[in-house]
Formats: structure tokens, sequence, C-alpha cells
């Protein structure tokens, strides 16, 4: 356990009891589960059947990406439950409310004690016992203050690895303090490869991905003096090549370090005439108050909005806004 303020020692022994207490547990996380998501369910039911093999765990999750198939207990992973009566213990983990369990919202409602472990700004407290954090860059950071390091397995390490490499950015959001380094060492020396996780989880690429990457790089544009670039796919080519907007991940991010480029938007064609608009910041420009005039949402220097119309109207009417506050000339 590392020194975390929020975190009280009473909490603490309290989770490791109902732990050791409960017989069936679940454990929940958000819809359309990321890499913090996935590693830190993952993580949890590493170190829970560690403890105790003879401890039922389900994890009730919507499927997640073949790219975190190989952790450990990936096919413990479930969409139904396998119990009649209520869990003794339920997690939700990287959860900001309760509604974003989506179809297991009523399973976690029903069990006989709830344990909330999340970092998300928004999350207003729920469950029984809760570990909310909104200075942990990752829940799976905190999951790592609240477990017993020694305990923790390479099994349980990896997964806890993978998580903060993903809420992070690979080491590199504002989010990465020396705390954060100094956990990701204690895991490396569980026997974590930092190569293997990094590039089959992130960097990893399909050839068609790459291909779209390609082309959404070759196609962009440079607006207001070089400050603003945006690339567009439209649905048609998505159809085309075959793919999802998980394909698209990454393009943002090419675009944004371009040189000389303040805001990078990048739009993908979503259905006929509505476009999901993604916006980066390298520090000028608060995106988050752009996207929130478009009824989207997100942080400062990465946000996104769902926008009708054609690529040419949407990119006239965001980038004026841009423009005004990179002429403020400030610092966000
Ligand atoms: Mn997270």
């Amino acid at each position: 356990m590392t020194s975390n303020k929020k975190i009280t020692r009473q909490a603490v022994s309290l989770f490791h009891r109902k732990i050791k207490e409960a017989e069936r547990i679940a454990i929940s996380g958000h819809i359309n589960p990321d890499g913090d998501c996935v590693g830190a369910c993952l993580g949890l039911c590493a170190y829970i059947l560690d403890l105790d093999p003879k401890k039922k765990v389900d994890i009730l999750l919507e499927p997640i990406s073949e790219k975190f198939r190989f952790l450990a207990y990936a096919d413990h992973i479930m969409q139904e439950k396998t119990e009649e009566e209520p869990y003794d213990l339920y997690f939700s983990l990287d959860c900001s409310d309760k509604e974003r369990l989506g179809a297991f919202q009523e399973l976690f409602e029903e069990a006989r004690f709830t344990i909330c472990v999340d970092h998300h700004i928004s999350n207003q407290g729920f469950g029984d016992l809760r570990f909310i954090d909104a200075d942990a860059s990752s829940t799976c950071e905190i999951l790592y203050d609240i477990l017993e390091e020694k305990k923790i397995s390479f099994d349980t390490a990896q997964c806890l690895y993978l998580g903060i490499v993903h809420d992070t950015g690979v080491f590199k959001h504002s989010n990465t303090t020396r705390k954060v380094m100094e956990i990701a060492g204690a895991l490396i020396d569980k026997g974590v490869r930092p190569d293997f996780i990094i590039d089959e989880t992130f960097y990893k690429k399909t050839y068609i991905q790459n291909q779209i990457l390609g082309r959404a790089l070759m196609e962009s544009i440079l607006l207001l003096d070089g400050r603003i670039i945006f690339s567009a796919i439209k649905k048609k080519d998505m159809d085309f090549y075959g793919i999802e907007s998980g394909d698209l991940d990454g393009v943002i991010d090419q675009l944004r370090v371009t040189e000389g480029v303040e805001c990078a938007l990048f739009l993908y064609e979503k259905t006929e005439g509505q476009f999901k608009v993604s916006l980066r910041s390298n520090g000028k420009v608060d995106v988050r108050k752009i996207a929130e005039q478009f009824g989207g949402g997100g942080h400062v220097k990465a946000a996104g909005c769902t926008v009708e119309g054609n690529v040419r109207d949407i990119v006239n009417s965001i980038s004026p806004l841009i423009d005004q506050q990179l002429e403020q000339g400030k610092d966000v």
C-alpha cells in the first residue's frame, strides 16, 4: 500500500475484510470498457483468486477488445450473471456513476455489500464503501494503493500496469506523477514487461488501421497559418475499409503532434450527416469549452462532441472559436 491521503486505513481494512468474508463476488466496470477499466477488473479478480482460489468471482463486463484477451482471467468476463441469489460483494471499478454500469446496474444495486473504486472527477459517490480520488491517474493506481503490495502477483501487476499505461497515455498526460512512475517501477519488479504491454495493447495497429491513419494524415488540412489541423473520414470510406470507430484511435493524436499546430480536429461520420468530432489542444486552447458549445464535453486538452452537418460547415463553425481563444494568447 502506498500513501494516499484520500484513503483511510479503516476503509482499506474493511475492503480486505469484505473480500475475506464474501463467497460470491462480482466485479463490473463502465460500458465500453477501456484499458484502465479492463486492467482494474481483471487485476482485482486475479488478486482475490490468488488469495483464495475457491472463491467465486464473476466479472460482469461488456465484451473487451481482443488486444486485452491475453490478461489472466479474461475468460471470467461474462455478460450474464451465473447466480440466482444477490452477490455477497460487488465492485464497481472505473465507473463515474451507477448508470455507466449499463446492464449490470441492477445486479450491483441488489448486492449485499458494494464497493466503488474510481478516479473520475464527476463521481458523486455511490456504493457502501468508496475509494474515489480524482487526483489519481487511474483506477488501477488507486487499487495499487489499496492492495497489499506483497500479495500482488505477476498476473495482477500486469493488469494494473496496463491500466496505468492507458490512462496516462503511456506516461505522458499531466496525471503522470512521480508516484505513478514509482508504482510502475514496483510493478516492473513483479515481472511486468513494459515493451510487451505498451506495444501489444497501445501502439500495435492492424494493417487496415495503419492504412486509414495514413489516409487521414495525407488528406489533413492546415488552417489559420498552420495552427489548426483537421481531417475527416466519411462513412462510405469506413464502410469501404470495413472499419469501426475504434479503428480510428490514435489518428487525432498524430494530427496533434504536427509541428506548429495548437489545436487538432478529427471528424468521422457516425451516421449520414452526423459527425463525431474529436478535439485536442497543445495548451493554448481549452477544447472542452468548444465541445460544450456543441453539446459535448471532456477535458481541457482533449474533448469531443457530435455535430450534424457536412465537414466544411462543421470546421467553419468550430475554427473561429479556436481562433478567438488563440487571439487571447492565454495558456489553459
Ligand atoms: Mn480510468
